[in-house]
């Protein structure tokens, strides 16, 4: 019996999959077929596929091809299946011409020619896209830019900056770039606000009353109370309201998050996280800077209220505050005592440290290095070194694009849910921004 074996994502199954099995079925009595995990995907950089493994793998066994079905979830996979089941011809299409050339040692290796004229991302691309607008200051909505561009689905069709150089910048290669946010608002669907924080509010309630949906750099806003109006007003009009913060999407900050929920370290009596950046002497006296606590604060506290909860008993803020009026930190320092642990945070912009994060537990701590908040790297260890565990993950777009697409799929399907950060830890890293506006549990340090 001649055993072949072929792999796959089949998303959305369409005649050019269908004649390759087809073919593939035909090149001997038993035909294997390896549908890629939705895992798999992303660590090759897959970021799209709209079909979960199991409708995948339902289209393609309700095709009546294939004898057995296997979800393919690691590189390297492929050599240990074609020992496992025997396997005499592995075989995909002639878009992976040679790519497979080192199955050889194990059976013989056919590439067919690739059907023409179709592909899943043809068939993504036939839905209507999301035109999303970005707004903003900060240099960072060109990096948002060039992500963007690797979300099928979505199309960037204009900006609206004060910042001259920004606006030159994406002159000509969008439509609509402006200094008015009234003009950009009726050519999109959906806005990026990046601007600066004290601005956020306004920005999103009038992105709602046009009825667009909004994702924004967090601090969504600057009060609990703007905040709560805000998630009402967006939810009355089934719109989506996302708070930004890239590092919750990335691949190793999620992986590690279940890693101590599954209580790998034990229980977590400790966590530490310092965020800093130095600001280039051009963009100091500019007064679209963000403070510290804005700029750094809300990624600090995302893992120690995503761990320990929102529900702490004190916290102490201790600021060096370079403009009293402005309330402009160039360092801050909250710490946070939970009834059973404590966390402590350090930002800064315009002081430097090392920006590690550090999470102590019964069993073992786990250490992320710099920069803990867009890492592809940790470890988790013990007190016997050898138990040590090291974690590698690719980092594509330092969690921009699994934001952007988080926020498109929330769109589309018309809802807010999906998002990665739960509501209450929004509503608790506003309350603490606002606190330090309002100098509550705050000690000023000394500026000389
Ligand atoms: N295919 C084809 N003609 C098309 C589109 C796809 O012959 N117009 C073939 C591909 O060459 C592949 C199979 O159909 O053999 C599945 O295609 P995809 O779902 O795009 O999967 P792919 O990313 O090619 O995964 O480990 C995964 C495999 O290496 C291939």
């Amino acid at each position: 019996m001649v055993k072949v074996i072929t792999y796959g994502t089949y998303d959305m199954l369409h005649r050019g999959h269908v004649r390759l099995l087809e073919r593939a079925k035909a090149l001997g009595d038993y035909l294997i077929v390896g549908v890629t995990s939705d895992a798999f995907d992303k660590a090759r950089g897959k970021i799209n596929v709209k079909q979960s493994t199991m409708e995948r793998v339902m289209a393609v066994r309700a095709l009546g091809l294939a004898d057995e079905i296997i979800i393919e979830e690691y590189e390297g996979q492929k050599i240990d299946d074609i020992r496992r089941y025997n396997v005499d011809v592995f075989t995909v299409g002639s878009d992976w011409q040679g790519k497979f050339d080192y199955l050889k040692d194990y059976c013989q290796v056919i590439y067919l020619p690739r059907t023409e004229g179709i592909s899943s991302s043809e068939l993504r691309a036939k839905e209507r896209n999301l035109r999303l607008g970005l707004v903003g200051e900060v240099d960072f909505i060109k990096k948002f830019y060039r992500e963007a561009q690797a979300v099928n689905g979505m199309h960037v069709v204009g900006v609206c900056s004060h910042d001259d150089s920004i606006r030159e910048y994406f002159a000509g290669k969008l439509d609509c770039v402006t200094e008015q946010y009234e003009s950009l608002l009726p050519h999109v669907d959906a806005v990026f606000i990046a601007s600066h924080p004290s601005q956020h509010a306004r920005q999103i309630s009038q992105a709602i009353i046009s009825g667009k949906h909004v994702l924004c750099e967090s601090p969504i806003a600057l009060s609990r109370a703007e905040y709560v109006q805000l998630s009402h007003q967006s939810g009355e009009k089934g719109l989506v309201l996302m708070e930004s913060i890239k590092t919750a999407y990335a691949t190793a900050y999620y992986h590690l998050m279940l890693l101590v929920k599954s209580g790998k370290i034990g229980r977590v009596v400790s966590i530490d996280t310092t965020c800093t950046s130095i600001i280039p002497a051009a963009s100091r006296s500019g007064k679209y800077l963000w403070n510290s606590i804005c700029a750094w604060g809300p990624t600090a506290m995302l893992p120690i209220f995503q761990i320990l909860g929102t529900e702490y008993v004190n916290k102490q803020v201790i600021s060096r505050l370079l403009d009293v009026r402005t309330k402009f930190d160039d360092f801050t320092k909250i710490n946070f005592t939970y009834t059973d642990a404590v966390a402590s945070l350090r930002v800064g912009n315009g002081v430097k440290s090392e920006g590690e994060m550090i999470i102590s537990g019964t069993k073992g701590y786990i250490y992320v290095p710099a920069p803990w908040w867009k890492t592809d790297y940790f470890e988790i260890r013990y007190e016997n070194p050898a138990d040590n565990q090291r974690y590698f993950y690719a980092l594509e777009g330092e969690g921009i694009r699994y934001e952007l697409l988080t926020f498109l799929k929330s769109a589309q399907n018309g809802q807010g849910g999906g998002t990665y950060i739960p509501p209450q830890v929004t509503r608790q890293i506003i309350s603490v921004i606002e606190d330090f506006y309002q100098g509550r549990d705050f000690i000023k340090l000394q500026v000389m």
